[in-house]
């Protein structure tokens, strides 16, 4: 099946050094590596030294240049398969339209403008780049968390790049948005602005990989066996729902867990906890092309979902973590117009400039043109072809032709007719002059800005304007501060005029009517879907903690998915009674921003020694003021109310709990209420309760 053949492809190289005697590269054994040749015990080190050399040299090599964007990434092998065949009218390609075709896959997820060593939890759009390994050949769909891109045409992506990384002068700041170059070029560039309302919104800092949508951002082309093409825009949607940390939090997790949401990958898949995306289409016939109020092959642009439906095509299952990070992860190498037979490109000016450069990075990343022959980026597709030599040639090739056509080797290799399989291009007719001029369908630059920012919750929309006060408080320069208020004016005055004032600007005065058009598809509100599965709860105990009501909870999440960490004090164990409850971890080598929720089960003295303990103080409060559900013994409620917590329910009622707004305060009776575990876990599938006050609360 062809779903194992990438990794039978792999095992061939991968390298097991157990049970084997050091060597050179060259095979000879040595009997010392820790001291280098040399004249006496004191003398100077000789050039001789083949194996001192060749070690130091090799590790002088080891680095290649990080990519140039998103540099910063983590990986998951996978697989990919339709539900059923209902494409197959649309598109010749057989992994999106054989129900019985299993395609696997490795995906890279990333950041953008930090470093490779930069921290994951930063203000950023993710990279979502799948490679899928077709029998047909590799298909990639290099996606992002966000449908729609900063510019129009691909000649200013070296601009916008150079103004959102670190400022040339002196390479500040590493991974933010936050700085006067990247809003000087958002102010000068409306095109900018629809994309900056979803850099500014929630969708920028997600909780994890496993709760991120996915978007092809352009619409491309599928072709069917008749040659017969239809617009598609590619929608990967995270069975976990779509979810994000708060703007706090983020900044708290780049210090106390820079690898945030790598190590979340890695861990779920390492727990059995494999993460799944289903594939969704929207087709638009080419009829259609003209019938929308913006330009098909504008990325700046959305096709609504309430207009054109996203039909589902199959489900994508992440289930192995790479074994070396570089080998695979790094050595990856993406390319847009690496396409298979039914998938065809459109003449997005951005995805035209996409289909030059990928391919030019590779080649200075990746050191020449043969990184193809990577084990990473091996087809699992027979490939032969005249294509000779070069920086690191993996294969001998035989023979004495290497062009086309020949004679001498039966022809071979030789092309195939259009009945086997073969990719030929969409036969579009195009006419035009050269210009250099966009066309006049591209210059809306406001109107899906306003339908995004109306179709937000509040709370969405208080993070947005959240977002924009912090980024634009790190711009020093006023008229950058200006210009953008003045282009959020024209998506909506009441956001102009909130950004204004929490930069102690003047409100500008009203300009342009909204025009009252939402989305509701594209609020993360709607996508709850009320799964526990896969959460991390925090359970702070100290000596005297009721051992019971640990254990009850400990088996009550790992029953729904999610997962239980006893923090304390100290590591080791804490005293129960007669009995004793093992400890996870120490409550201040953790903290509140790397879980999803928090309990501090019964026990008098327990919550005596926590409420005395500053770390497990601060967590409590922590966990609140980030909206997370929160529960505490009625004799741990002091541990609450020292947070500031202003709305807290009444102590455990007869039933034994009582909540309000994602606080639960349970009787303590000794054992937890058969409701209990129930109500908290769908307060941790709401993920947030941001109906919560928590302004007041100083953490
Ligand atoms: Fe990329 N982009 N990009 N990009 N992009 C790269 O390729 C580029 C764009 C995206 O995990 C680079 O191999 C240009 C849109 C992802 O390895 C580079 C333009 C979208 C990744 C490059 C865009 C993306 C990249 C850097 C505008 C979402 C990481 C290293 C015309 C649909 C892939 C590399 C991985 C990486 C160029 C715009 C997504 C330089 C010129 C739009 C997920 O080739």
């Amino acid at each position: 099946m062809a779903a194992d053949r990438k990794q039978e492809q792999l095992d061939g190289v991968r390298k097991d050094l157990d049970e084997n005697y050091l060597t050179t590269q060259q095979g000879v054994r040595v009997d010392s590596t820790d001291d280098s040749l040399s004249v006496g015990e004191r003398g100077p080190t000789l050039l001789e030294d083949f194996h001192a050399r060749e070690k130091i040299t090799h590790f002088d090599h080891e680095r290649i240049p990080e990519r140039v964007v998103h540099a910063r990434g983590a990986g998951a092998y996978g697989h990919f398969q339709p539900y059923d065949g209902w494409l197959a009218e649309h598109t010749a390609a057989r992994f999106l339209s054989d129900p019985d075709v299993r395609t696997e896959v490795f995906v890279r997820f990333s950041t953008v403008a930090g470093s490779r060593g930069s921290a994951d939890t930063v203000r950023d759009v993710r990279g979502f780049a799948t490679k899928f390994y077709t029998e047909q050949g590799n298909y990639d769909l290099v996606a992002n968390n966000m449908p729609v891109f900063f510019i129009h045409d691909g000649i200013k992506f070296p601009d916008f790049v150079h103004a959102v990384k670190p400022e040339p002068h002196n390479e500040i700041p590493q991974a933010q948005s936050a700085h006067d170059t990247l809003w000087d070029f958002v102010q000068l560039q409306p095109e900018t602005m629809h994309m900056m309302m979803w850099l500014m919104s929630d969708r920028a800092i997600p909780r994890s990989y496993r709760m991120m949508q996915g978007f092809g951002v352009h619409t491309f082309r599928l072709v069917n066996r008749e040659g017969k093409g239809i617009f598609v825009k590619f929608h990967w949607k995270p069975m976990l729902g779509t979810h994000s940390l708060v703007w706090d939090e983020c900044q708290k997790i780049a210090g106390k867990d820079p690898d945030y949401n790598r190590r979340d990958l890695w861990d779920a898949i390492e727990a059995g906890q494999y993460p799944e995306w289903e594939l969704g289409v929207q087709l638009v016939e080419e009829s259609r092309e003209h019938d929308f109020d913006f330009d098909l092959l504008d990325p700046t642009k959305i096709i609504p979902e309430e207009e054109v439906p996203v039909r589902p095509v199959g489900r994508m299952v992440l289930d192995r973590n790479p074994e070396n990070f570089f080998a695979e992860t790094e050595q990856i190498a993406f390319h847009t117009a690496n396409v298979v037979p039914g998938i065809d490109f459109t003449n997005d000016p951005l995805l035209q400039a996409r289909n030059f450069s990928y391919l030019d990075t590779q080649l200075i990343r990746l050191g020449g043109p043969n990184f193809a022959q990577l084990p990473i980026n091996r087809p699992i597709a027979a490939v032969a072809n005249n294509q000779r030599d070069g920086f690191g040639q993996q294969q001998i090739h035989r023979g004495r032709t290497s062009y086309y056509k020949n004679s001498i080797s039966g022809g071979c290799p030789m092309v195939a007719g259009a009945d086997q399989d073969v990719f030929q291009h969409y036969q579009e007719k195009v006419a035009g002059h050269k210009i250099r001029e966009r066309s006049e369908s591209f210059k809306d630059y406001y109107s899906q800005a306003t339908l995004f920012w109306n179709s937000m919750s509040s709370w969405e929309k208080e993070h947005i304007v959240g977002a924009f006060r912090f980024e634009l408080g790190k711009v020093d320069h006023t008229h950058v501060r200006e210009g953008v208020v003045q282009q959020l004016n024209r998506v909506d005055h009441e956001l102009a005029v909130r950004v204004a004032e929490g930069l102690g600007l003047s409100a500008p005065p009203e300009e342009t009517a909204n025009h009252g058009k939402s989305s509701p598809a594209l609020s993360q509100a709607n996508s709850v879907t009320g799964t526990a599965a896969t959460r991390k709860v925090a359970v702070l105990v100290a000596d005297g903690v009721n051992g019971g009501e640990v254990e009850q909870i400990r088996r009550g999440l790992a029953e729904r998915g999610a997962t239980a960490e006893v923090l304390a004090p100290t590591e080791g164990v804490v005293r129960t009674g007669n009995d004793e409850v093992s400890v996870d971890a120490a409550i201040n080598t953790m903290a509140s921003v790397v879980y999803d929720a928090v309990i501090v089960p019964g026990g008098t003295d327990s919550a005596a020694t926590l409420l005395a303990d500053g770390y497990a103080v601060h967590f409590v409060a922590e966990a609140y003021k980030h909206a997370k559900p929160v529960a505490v013994s009625s004799a741990g409620t002091e541990l609450l109310r020292r947070s500031g917590a202003t709305e807290l329910p009444p102590a455990g009622d007869a039933r034994g709990v009582n909540s309000h707004l994602g606080v639960f305060v349970t009787a303590d009776s000794g054992e937890l209420p058969q409701s209990f575990l129930d109500e908290f876990c769908a307060a941790v599938g709401e993920h947030r309760i941001f109906d919560r006050q928590t302004d007041s609360v100083p953490a």
